[in-house]
C-alpha cells in the first residue's frame, strides 16, 4: 500500500466517522480541496516516471470520484440525523396543561352601575357633585329638616366619630351643601357609599350606596318627579317602565312618596322621592312661594339585584370572584 492508498483509506475512516455536517465539510475540504491533500499528491505527478503518471492520474481521478460519493452518502445521513434531534428537541406537546391564565381584572358590578348611573343623569342634563362620607351632622340630619327626637331617626342610626361627625346614613346630604352655595335653578345628581348601623341580612347592610337626584326651578311639580323617574328608569332599566307613587314620610320632602316601577310584569319598589320641603329651600333663602324643587333617592345596590336577580346583597362585599365574574 503506497502513500496514496493509505491517504485514500483515512479519507474513508474520517467521513465515516464524522459526527456533524460541519465536520465533514472540514474533511471535504482537507481532502478535496483546492488546498487538499489530493491536490496535493496529483502535483507529485511530475516527480514521477513517465510511464507511471497516467495510471497515477486515473488512480486519483477515481479515489476523488469515490471520496465525493461517500461524503455525499455520510452528508445524508447525518442531515437526516440532524433534523431528528431538532424535532425530539423542539417538539411541542400539546396535551400538555395550558398553564395558569391570567386572569383580566374588571369593574366591580356597583362601581360599573354607578358608572351608568352618571352617565345617564348626565345625559339627562344633571351636574353630578360629589359630597363627604364622613359628614357633618347637621347636613346629615338638620339641613334635612328632621324634627328632634323624630321616630325618623331611629330608621338612621349610624356610626358616629365625634359628637357633630357620622359616617352619612343618605347621599340626600349633599342638597345643604348644594344649596347653600347655589341659586336656582339646579338639577344635581350625586352617588356614593352611605353607612348605618344595621341588623346585616339578605337586604340590609351597614355599608351600602346610594344615588340622589333633586332639582330646584320654578314651576317643579310630582309630574316633572314622575317624568324624570320614568326616564331614568327606562334608561337604565331597558324598555318602558311605569312609575307608581305611594305615600310615605321623609323629613325633607312634602308630599313624600315610595316609588316603584313596573318592569317585566310586576312592580318593584326602588326607593323615595317627593317636592323639597318648603323649610329646606327658605332655610338657604330659596323663595319658595317662586321656586319648588323635587328630590329622588334609591340603592345602587337595589338596581342591581332588580336587574340582575341577585338575592342577597352581602355577596357584593364580600369579593367572591365566583359571583363578581358574572357580570
Ligand atoms: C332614603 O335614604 C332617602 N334619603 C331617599 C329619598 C331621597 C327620599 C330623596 C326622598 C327624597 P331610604 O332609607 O328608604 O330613603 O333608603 C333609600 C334606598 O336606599 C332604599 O330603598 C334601599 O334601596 C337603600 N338602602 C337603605 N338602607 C339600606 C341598607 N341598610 N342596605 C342596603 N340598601 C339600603
Amino acid at each position: 500500500m503506497d502513500a496514496l492508498d493509505s491517504l485514500i483509506q483515512q479519507a474513508q475512516e474520517e467521513i465515516r466517522a464524522a459526527g456533524s455536517s460541519s465536520t465533514l465539510t472540514q474533511i471535504e475540504v482537507k481532502y478535496l480541496g483546492s488546498k487538499g491533500s489530493l491536490q496535493a499528491a496529483l502535483r507529485q505527478i511530475g516527480t514521477l516516471p513517465k510511464e507511471e503518471r497516467a495510471a497515477y492520474g486515473a488512480r486519483v481521478n477515481s479515489a476523488k470520484q469515490t471520496l465525493t460519493a461517500l461524503l455525499a452518502q455520510r452528508g445524508e445521513e447525518l442531515a437526516r440525523i440532524e433534523i431528528e434531534e431538532r424535532l425530539r428537541a423542539e417538539v411541542i406537546d400539546v396535551t400538555m396543561p395550558a398553564g395558569r391564565p391570567s386572569i383580566a381584572g374588571r369593574r366591580h358590578p356597583l362601581t360599573a352601575t354607578m358608572a351608568r348611573l352618571k352617565q345617564t343623569l348626565i345625559g339627562m342634563g344633571f351636574e353630578f357633585v360629589e359630597g363627604p362620607e364622613l359628614e357633618d351632622y347637621a347636613y346629615n340630619f338638620d339641613a334635612l329638616n328632621y324634627p328632634e327626637d323624630h321616630p325618623a331617626f331611629d330608621e338612621q342610626m349610624t356610626f358616629y366619630v365625634d359628637d357633630t361627625r357620622l359616617l352619612r346614613t343618605q347621599t340626600t346630604s349633599l342638597q345643604g351643601r348644594v344649596m347653600e352655595r347655589r341659586k336656582p335653578p339646579f338639577r344635581i345628581a350625586t352617588t356614593g357609599r352611605c353607612f348605618r348601623y344595621e341588623a346585616v341580612d339578605a337586604t340590609h347592610h351597614h355599608t351600602f350606596h346610594q344615588v340622589d337626584v333633586f332639582m330646584v326651578d320654578e314651576g317643579i311639580s310630582m309630574a316633572n318627579l314622575k317624568g324624570t323617574l320614568r326616564q331614568f328608569a327606562s334608561e337604565m332599566f331597558g324598555g318602558e317602565v311605569q312609575v307608581r307613587f305611594r305615600p310615605d314620610f321623609f323629613p325633607f320632602v312634602e308630599p313624600g312618596v315610595d316609588y316603584s316601577i313596573f318592569w317585566q310584569g310586576r312592580w318593584l319598589e326602588l326607593g323615595g322621592a317627593g317636592l323639597i320641603h318648603p323649610n329646606i329651600l327658605e332655610r338657604y333663602g330659596i323663595d319658595s312661594e317662586r321656586y319648588s324643587g323635587f328630590a329622588f333617592g334609591l340603592g345602587v345596590e337595589r338596581i342591581h339585584m332588580v336587574r340582575y336577580g341577585v338575592e342577597d346583597l352581602r355577596l357584593y362585599l364580600e369579593n367572591d370572584l365566583r359571583f363578581l365574574r358574572q357580570f
